[in-house]
């Protein structure tokens, strides 16, 4: 038996509760969220593919993984996971209510504790509609934009809430990082929703927007929060997280125009907090830990005398190297990160290397020189090879470094990472506003020389999608498939067609993939996608050879670019940058390491 630590006693246990046990009232709140959503079952990789692959291709996921459904319960009936995010808002809530009147529950029992005295549902989502980065883009190509399969089980949860016979009874509140997209497609009625908030749930406006709905007042459709801008007014899961999510940070500070997370305060949380809800997941159960952060590195260096974008070797090691010994924690993954960082402190990633890759569960036989062939994959955004768009969205993503190396920091960072058995997922905007051809040819070759320098990292492209409350939320980029050129499909395809290069996986892999893409396109795809997406396609299934359909013109070749090394990035560094620049790295211009000594 376990218990919480607001004291309420629960029993481990797989059964599915029955009313009699939650009485017949109910709970006074209840929260949920979908179920492809709270899933902690094959890692971050099913999720993934949910937010990404229309409804009909879910086959696809049941077959590889029969078990995906299988959620574990307290013998309460009350979910023993859930997405951070849920817990938060449970613990939030903590605050003013008894645990008797709140708690957290899988979609599937919401009928056993939604009754008479429920007063508010809350549902916390991440993507409901499938409308940002990645995700809809490959729905898109599929076929259906508006359901990727986390957004038919989204739908389907709404549609449970919306026809419950207590409806009349309760308000159903929304929030988590996919609230936006309810209140941008004002979908309100349709899924049964009374308010949407924005922001977390620590914020005593929260509360107060429970307090209101639970005495049955009216309360806003919308609402945005204040963000708590000190680390000590962050709050922790005391239970256990879907995937053993512990916050690391929030807020990033590079500023891409097009990022949401970087618009909350940059802040890094004390290391006992995240221990303590470590140790939390591993007491009930949970053998993964992940640090749910924007950019890894910052930790350590938050409002110090150093610029955030040298990391803190020494806080990194020491704070990872302590959660992958905590007894119990048998896997730990990485979130997002920057690459820049590995170009300022190399000798960082090889000892985080040391230190994770014995608990990373990702394998990649054909790359890693690991001797058990473990890899670490943290997500990291390229966004953009063009010089030119990365001054207009991201202009500091690369600091220290100007942007106009970016294509170089880009490269050395990926070799730095390579090297150490680091290979990213790097996400890729394709179509932002304003977007030339050039731009796209730029990105290509970037593409190309990493093809050539033998560097390797999952790149994942996708559609530009305007962000609400972002520095982009009124612009726009290409809104369907349809209208992407030749070059941004060639993009498009070009990573994918680095994604399965061989060598990289089982010969028929590949094959199969290539041999299915042109099935598809015969199929439907021709249609849905327009005649830019022909040639693309031919190159990405390997019918033509790159080379002759680059004769034939009818893609680009790509030209080699200039890549600066560290040494040589190193030496662009104005001093008052060059001095925060760590020794033992090596690179340094000789009267840096003078004044190092
Ligand atoms: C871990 C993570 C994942 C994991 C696990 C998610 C999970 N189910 O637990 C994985 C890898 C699976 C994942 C997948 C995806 N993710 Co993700 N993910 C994150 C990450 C790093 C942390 C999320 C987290 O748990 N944070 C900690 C919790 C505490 O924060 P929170 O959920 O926001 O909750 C707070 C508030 O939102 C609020 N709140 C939450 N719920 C509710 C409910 C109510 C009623 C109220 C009042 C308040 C409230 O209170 C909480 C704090 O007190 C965030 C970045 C970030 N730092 O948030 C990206 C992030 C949320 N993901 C993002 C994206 C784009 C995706 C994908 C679409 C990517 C893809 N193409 O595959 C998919 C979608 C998955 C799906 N199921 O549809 C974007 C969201 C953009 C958006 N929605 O506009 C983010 C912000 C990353 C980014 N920088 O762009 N993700
Ligand atoms: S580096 Fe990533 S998290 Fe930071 S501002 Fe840019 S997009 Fe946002």
């Amino acid at each position: 038996m376990s218990t919480t630590s607001n004291g309420s006693a629960r029993q481990n246990g797989h059964a599915t509760v029955k009313s009699s046990e939650t009485g017949d009232e109910g709970k006074l709140i209840v929260l949920t969220a979908p179920l492809t959503e709270s899933i902690d079952h094959a890692g971050y990789f099913i999720q993934m593919a949910m937010a990404s692959l229309p409804i009909w291709l879910e086959f696809i996921l049941n077959r590889k993984y029969p078990k995906w459904r299988d959620v574990e319960r307290y013998e309460d009936g009350s979910a023993k996971f859930m997405p951070a995010g849920v817990r938060l808002v449970e613990k939030s809530l903590e605050r003013a209510y008894s645990s008797d009147d709140v708690v957290c529950c899988f979609p599937e029992d919401l009928e056993k504790f939604i009754g008479p005295r429920t007063r508010v549902v809350a549902v916390s989502t991440h993507n409901p509609l499938g409308v940002t980065f990645a995700a809809g883009v490959y729905t898109s190509i599929f076929g259906s934009s508006k359901m990727p399969i986390n957004s038919h089980y989204s739908r389907e949860l709404f549609a449970q809430i919306k026809s419950n016979r207590y409806r009349e009874n309760f308000k159903v509140i929304v929030g988590g990082s996919g609230g936006w997209q309810i209140i941008q497609t004002d979908m309100y009625d349709e899924l049964g929703i009374d308010c949407v908030v924005e922001g977390r749930s620590e914020s005593n406006d929260t509360l107060n927007l429970f307090t209101k709905a639970v005495a049955g007042e009216d309360i806003p459709r919308e609402i945005e929060v204040k963000h708590p801008t000190d680390r000590d007014s962050i709050m922790f899961p005391d239970t256990r997280t879907t995937f053993g999510v512990v916050e690391m940070t929030t807020g990033c500070g590079r500023r891409c125009k097009f990022c949401v997370p970087d618009l909350n305060p940059q802040i890094d949380l004390p290391k006992d907090k995240i221990m303590g809800a470590v140790l939390a997941n591993v007491r009930e159960g949970n053998k993964q830990i992940s640090l749910a952060t924007e950019d890894m590195f910052i930790w350590g260096q938050v409002h110090t005398d150093t610029p955030f974008y040298f990391p803190n070797r020494e806080a990194l090691l020491d704070l990872y190297g302590e959660i992958v010994n905590t007894p119990g924690v048998e896997q730990h993954v990485l979130s997002h990160a920057t690459i820049a960082p590995a170009v300022v402190d190399p000798i960082l990633i090889r000892e985080l290397s040391r230190i994770l890759l014995p608990k990373s569960p990702i394998h990649f036989p054909y790359l890693s020189t690991h001797p058990e062939k473990k890899a670490l994959a943290p997500l990291i955004g390229l966004e953009t090879g063009s010089i030119k768009m990365a001054k207009k969205v991201m202009a500091s993503k690369a600091v220290p470094f100007a942007i106009d190396h970016w294509q170089s920091v880009v490269l050395e960072g990926l070799r730095v990472m390579n090297e150490n058995n680091w290979f990213p997922a790097m996400t890729l905007i394709v179509g932002n506003p304003d977007e030339t051809d050039e731009d796209n040819m730029a990105t290509l070759d970037l593409i190309y020389e990493m093809e050539r320098r033998g560097l390797f990292a999952f790149l994942i492209p996708s559609i530009f999608t305007p962000l609400h409350d972002t520095r982009m939320e009124m612009e726009k980029g290409v809104q369907h498939t349809k209208h992407l050129t030749p070059l941004q499909w060639q993009l498009m395809m070009k990573c994918w067609k680095m994604n399965l290069r061989p060598g990289q996986y089982s010969w028929w892999g590949p094959t199969s993939w290539r041999i299915g893409s042109i099935g598809m396109w015969l199929y439907k795809l021709r249609k849905l996608n327009g005649p830019s997406f022909t040639y693309p396609l031919l190159m990405f299934s390997g019918v033509l050879s790159e080379k002759r359909l680059a004769k034939m013109g009818k893609i680009y070749p790509g030209k080699p670019i200039n890549i600066m090394n560290r040494a040589q990035l190193i030496a662009t560094l104005k001093p008052n940058m060059l001095k925060h620049m760590r020794a033992d790295c090596g690179d340094l211009p000789e009267e840096a390491v003078a004044v190092a000594a």
